[in-house]
């Protein structure tokens, strides 16, 4: 059964409803045109955060997502920020409630009051309560996590905060000394628990750590041996228009066999790290966290923190920039992830490739082979792209597929983390012309949590917050 609410990507008028109802609501995922103003698109944006308001805490999507995720939440504070500063800090501080004693901030919060048949793999799929780290009795969550995009997020509310001033900054100011030691032991878990060797990079353990089905790991998940897996029923394909826009079944039986395998390792890192078929260092998630040490440094000094906690922050900061640098493919200039289990880079042209632009700080030479690559056919620059945006996989790659989830379609929240790098970096107009055009893009394909690059077909879901969050920060940037 398919929800009109949820795949609905029908055009709507180019007029700004005043309020959330149900019917409009429905119409939210849909192509705007682009005559819409900017005013327009902001406030199409705000309602759609709105609507998947929970009251402190935003759902991911109306039906497909409805509980809190983890980097969809830093992306929706970012959002939020625009709307509300106050409400922006909420999110965050609601997220790190449920944060694992050893730091890990999980991959879903869940919603107690969404019941079971909500979503799939549910709390009881997931028992974290085998593992002694996890928040019993606070909040029910799943046993993962996903790129710490949270301090960048914390960063931006900050700014805007500092640009109110007032009673809004001097409210986050307090809350922030609140969350700092929350932020460092995050970034403390993925810098020593997901990295126990001190190489820089970070060990992801699961496709559900951020990019699904991305064909980056394709040739780890086809070598498992997958076992029994206990029985279960996919919710995700009753929420999308087909079911050729998400992950197929054999995936899906692989994510789940890993799911039953990190269990019997009760979530432990380290036991993880010795005994689990999936370990692979990942050039996103650790470019993801250098940037967030970038940023967690300068919320360091807002708060007044020990000489310590910033020189550990610097240290984890230059770290993962030289774990970056050897991963440098010598032939392409790509960054490949490392398979753990046989040693050997993963080369797959997926945006992961460009790592290096994420943040500002990484060596200019390498910068510039990443911007030219991000620019060239096989990325943004492929001549049949709707917009010049960066796609998930590269459209010249053999296993690229437009509409299916990870494997091409442009997703925003992407095209965001790599906007923000070029300006942090100094690519100043590259960066404005990635805002411009995407702001475009969203202006006729909606809210979709991911689109079709080369017809800007909206796939997925319908009014997905972060890509209305990221549209607001874009419009006030
Ligand atoms: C997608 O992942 C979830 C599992 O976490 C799913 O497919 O059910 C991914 O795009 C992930 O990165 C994202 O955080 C989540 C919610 O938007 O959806």
């Amino acid at each position: 059964m398919s929800t009109s609410s949820e795949t609905d990507h029908r055009p709507i008028p180019a007029t700004a409803p005043r309020s959330v109802s149900a019917p409009a609501a429905e119409r939210h995922g849909a192509a705007y045109g682009a005559a819409l103003t900017d005013t327009a698109l902001a406030e199409h944006a705000a309602d759609v955060l709105r609507l998947n308001d929970m009251g402190g805490w935003t759902k991911a999507a109306p039906l497909l997502y409805p509980h809190q995720w983890s980097w969809d939440s830093a992306f929706v504070a970012i959002g939020w920020a625009q709307v509300d500063v106050r409400r922006a800090m909420t999110e965050q501080q609601r997220l790190f409630e449920a944060q694992w004693r050893s730091g890990m901030v999980p991959q879903i919060v869940f919603n107690p009051d969404a019941g079971p048949e909500s979503y799939f793999p549910d709390p009881a799929r997931w028992a974290c309560e085998l593992s002694p780290e996890a928040p019993i009795g606070i909040a029910e969550t799943s046993g993962l996590c996903q790129p710490p995009v949270h301090a960048i997020a914390v960063r931006r509310i900050l700014e805007v905060a500092r640009e109110l001033g007032g009673a809004e900054l001097a409210d986050v100011r307090a809350r922030l000394v609140d969350l700092f030691p929350k932020l460092l032991a995050w970034h403390r878990y993925l810098a020593e628990n997901r990295d126990p060797d001190g190489t820089g990079l970070v060990t992801t353990y699961h496709p559900w750590e951020g990019i699904d089905n991305s064909p980056r790991w394709d040739a780890v998940l086809a070598r498992l041996e997958v076992g029994a897996v206990p029985p279960y029923t996919r919710r995700d394909v009753q929420h999308v228009a087909d079911a050729g826009q998400r992950p197929t079944n054999e995936h899906y039986d692989r994510f789940l066999w890993l799911l039953e395998l990190l269990k019997r390792h009760r979530y432990d890192d380290a036991e993880i790290h010795l005994h689990y078929p999936f370990l692979v260092k990942d050039v996103f998630l650790t470019a993801v966290l250098v940037t967030a040490n970038t940023a967690l440094r300068e919320i360091a000094e807002f708060v007044g923190a020990s000489d310590e906690d910033k020189a550990l922050i610097d240290l984890w900061r230059d770290r993962g920039r030289k774990g970056i640098a050897s991963t440098v493919d010598a032939r392409s200039g790509m960054t490949y992830d490392l398979d753990m289990t046989t040693g050997a880079p993963i080369e797959v042209a997926t945006f992961a490739g460009m790592s290096p632009l994420i943040d500002g700080g990484f060596d200019a030479a390498q910068r510039a082979t990443s911007l030219a690559l991000f620019d060239s056919p096989a990325f943004a620059g492929h001549p049949d792209l709707r917009w010049r945006m960066l796609p998930s996989t590269s459209p010249e790659s053999e296993v690229f597929d437009p509409r299916n989830y990870w494997r091409g379609p442009v997703w925003p929240i992407v095209n965001w983390l790599y906007w923000q790098g070029l300006r942090d970096g100094g690519d100043v107009e590259r960066a404005e012309e990635l805002r411009t055009v995407s702001l475009d893009a969203l202006r006729t394909v909606g809210f979709a949590e991911y689109f079709d690059p080369m017809t800007g077909e909206p796939l997925g879901s319908a009014m997905q917050s972060w890509t209305a969050a990221v549209a607001l920060d874009w419009l006030a940037s």
